[in-house]
């Protein structure tokens, strides 16, 4: 019989003997989130009977709308633990400071609250998704420079999957491990150890409606995937659910490729650089894939602004790569020339 391992037990027994405990302690306070989260969301679909977000419930609350009520938990479960110098949320404009009262950690968090959100009405997998980095300086209060850090050195990451049933995905550089919330006694068990993107590739993923508008490269690319033109591979099959998280997640436990490219008249993509590309980038990478912005690794990619967009190419190493072999053969060779 396998052993039933808790995720807390699994953060404890995994942490490096000279760890202090507040990274541990960060990790467990990600998992309460999602727990709570994970709640509210299977009552999303009560919402039309029980009330419309912005309207007034029985109580007299406000009834917050499900994304900014996940950004809420996310804050008021972190911003208090002295564990943080600074986070930083896609739903929020600016950096969000740890208030004066409190006192300030060592770390940073770096949160997309609820990726997916115009799946939520219609009851389709959502997720969360997270990047942990270490504060840069230990004097200040948390500064924007803090939350501008390439995905190369990230300390954690990892995403919050609301499926049929709800995954907490993670990494601290040394693997990744999946665990599934089992809801009658409100614990994550570890249930995927260990994972590694698998060979051969089954899947690719990527919204085909914006076909005329990508470059040649891209083009060409999505038509090898088909086993089109020549191509030397066979068809792998499509799958879009259009919430990265599940989108990423399916390919990483069946392999594929998941792209969400440039347009030629749009060259920064539409996901963002921080709070989606370079955490799922580090976790393909941890397990045996590689994500790209189509020219180079995402992970090298110097952040300039919190909420920057990025064309990403993620999953097995040998698709993604490929990608970036059409754009440098159709795209960057016309742009030289
Ligand atoms: P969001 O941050 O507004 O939820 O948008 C991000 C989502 C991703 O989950 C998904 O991969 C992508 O947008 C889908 O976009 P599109 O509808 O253009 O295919
Ligand atoms: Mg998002």
């Amino acid at each position: 019989m396998r052993k039933i391992v808790t995720i807390e037990r699994f953060i404890l027994d995994n942490q490096p003997a000279h760890a202090r405990g507040d990274f541990t302690n960060l990790l467990y306070d990600i998992a309460l989130a999602a727990k709570v989260i994970a709640h509210q969301t299977t009552r999303a679909g009560l919402v039309d009977i029980l009330g419309r977000a912005g309207s007034v419930n029985i109580q007299g609350e406000q009834q917050m709308k499900l994304d900014v009520f996940a950004d809420d938990v996310i804050f008021r479960l972190c911003d208090h633990t002295g564990r943080l110098c600074v986070m930083a949320s896609e739903e929020r404009e600016d950096i969000i400071p740890i208030p004066q009262e409190f006192s300030k950690g060592r770390y940073v968090l770096v949160y997309d609250p609820l990726d997916g959100s115009s799946n939520i009405d219609v009851n389709v997998s959502i997720g969360t998704i997270f990047s942990i980095y270490r504060c840069r300086e230990w004097e200040t209060r948390g500064r924007l420079e803090d939350c501008l850090q390439k995905g190369r050195d990230l300390v954690a990451a990892g995403y919050i999957l609301y499926g049929s049933s709800t995954m907490l995905v993670y990494s601290t550089g040394a693997g990744v491990h999946g665990f599934t919330l089992d809801p009658d006694v409100g614990e994550f068990l570890l249930s995927h150890p260990d994972i590694m993107i698998p060979e051969p590739p089954r899947y690719y993923s990527v919204n085909h409606s914006y076909f005329g508008r990508w470059t040649t490269g891209v083009q060409k690319y999505v038509r090898w995937l088909q086993g089109l033109d020549d191509s030397d591979v066979s068809p792998l099959s499509e799958r879009y659910i259009g919430s990265l998280v599940a989108d990423f997640h399916r390919n990483l436990l069946r392999g594929g490729v998941f792209l969400y490219p440039a347009e030629a008249n749009k060259l920064t993509g539409k996901l963002r650089l921080l709070y989606e590309a370079a955490p799922l980038g580090f976790l393909v990478e941890q397990a045996g894939g590689y994500a790209s912005d189509g020219r180079g690794p995402i992970l090298d990619i110097e952040p300039v602004g919190l909420h920057q967009r990025v064309p990403m190419f993620v999953g097995n190493r040998s698709l993604v790569e490929k990608a970036e072999a059409f754009i440098r053969e159709y795209d960057m060779a016309k742009e030289e020339g």
